[in-house]
């Protein structure tokens, strides 16, 4: 199935418990529509239909004169499925759940959809991932290293090929295939009623339902950061993980979210832009705050670890 139309179209879900959750999105749009303005971008945000009206508005005025849409589709979760043992054991947020019903809330019409999380960065055109050959249910980046480097996902292993595990923070959906075939929540739910301390629930999940039938892309449509990672090393980023660019300071890549940010609604103010950077804290602070330890041995190891790190930056002109 290949696609003739000229439209993309893109799904985030969003249920902003701490208010700044519309402003991760935000840089993302901003990053997306910057980058791709030879085609018409529609966009769905799947939500809990709580967006304050300012955000619904620093959305729209994003698309304003552009060939672009941003549509609002609230999610309604009945208490069947808020009641399931992975929701009420909280190893999966309500928000994570939305982009499970991605397939049944878009317009029918809709067979293909880049869903995305949303704290990516798109650094440039994105047409040859949205328009390629997709005979799978969804296309997606590997991420091996996350089933080698946690003990608790080895018990699993038997259920998944590591050199088949795919990171779901960038997927194309072939929404066509998915319909005939699948029911996403209750299939994910089965996975998390079987595996409940799976700490990537809903990424597991996704990976056993989609056992096979994945087509693995090119790692720069979904890279995450790395010290040594430089712009124009990929087309989307991915902050995944503990390092968050408004959290701290990582790698040369934040500037670009920063940048993006600040064309955004929610970067025009000045005096707001300044005290959301002054928030941010040195990586070394960081993981005092953040990562508690659970020995003194591994309390030390960090800070040595992390002591190094920082040493390393001294005299690195890499942010801003
Ligand atoms: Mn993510």
């Amino acid at each position: 199935m290949s696609l003739t139309d000229d439209t993309i179209y893109v799904a985030f879900s969003v249920k902003d418990l701490t208010g700044n959750y519309c402003m991760y999105a935000g840089a993302a749009i901003k990053s997306l529509l910057l980058h791709n303005s030879n085609k018409k971008i529609v966009i769905y945000i799947l939500n809990d239909g709580k967006i304050t009206d300012q955000n619904i508005k620093y959305f729209h005025e994003m698309t304003k004169g552009i060939n672009a849409e941003i549509n609002f589709i609230t999610v309604k979760i009945d208490n069947k499925i808020r009641n399931m043992k992975m929701i009420v054991e909280g190893f999966l947020s309500e928000g994570a759940l939305y982009r499970l019903l991605i397939a049944d809330y878009l317009p029918k019409y809709i067979n293909r959809i880049l869903y995305l999380d949303c704290d990516v960065i798109v650094d440039g055109d994105i047409t040859a991932l949205f328009s390629m050959q997709l005979d799978k249910s969804v296309a997606a980046v590997k991420d091996s290293g996350i089933i080698k480097n946690y003990r608790i996902m080895k018990k699993n292993m038997a259920l998944f090929n590591p050199d088949r595990y795919f990171n779901s923070g960038v997927i194309v959906m072939n929404l066509h295939k998915i319909r005939q075939e699948h029911n996403l929540l209750l299939e994910c739910n089965d996975y998390l009623n079987k595996f409940p301390k799976d700490p990537f629930s809903d990424q597991s999940a996704l990976n056993y339902v989609f056992k096979n039938d994945c087509k693995f892309i090119s790692e720069k449509y979904n890279k995450f950061p790395s010290r040594e990672s430089r712009p124009g090393d990929a087309i989307i980023w991915h902050f995944s993980g503990a390092n968050k660019p408004w959290k701290t300071r990582f790698s040369s890549i934040d500037k670009i979210w920063w940048h993006n940010l600040r064309l955004s609604p929610w970067g025009s103010d000045v005096n707001k832009l300044f005290d959301l950077y002054s928030k941010i804290v040195d990586p070394l602070d960081y993981a005092l705050l953040h990562y508690p330890s659970g020995s003194k041995r591994s309390f030390f190891k960090n800070v040595f670890k992390r002591t190094i790190y920082e040493i390393k930056l001294i005299g690195n002109n890499y942010f801003f």
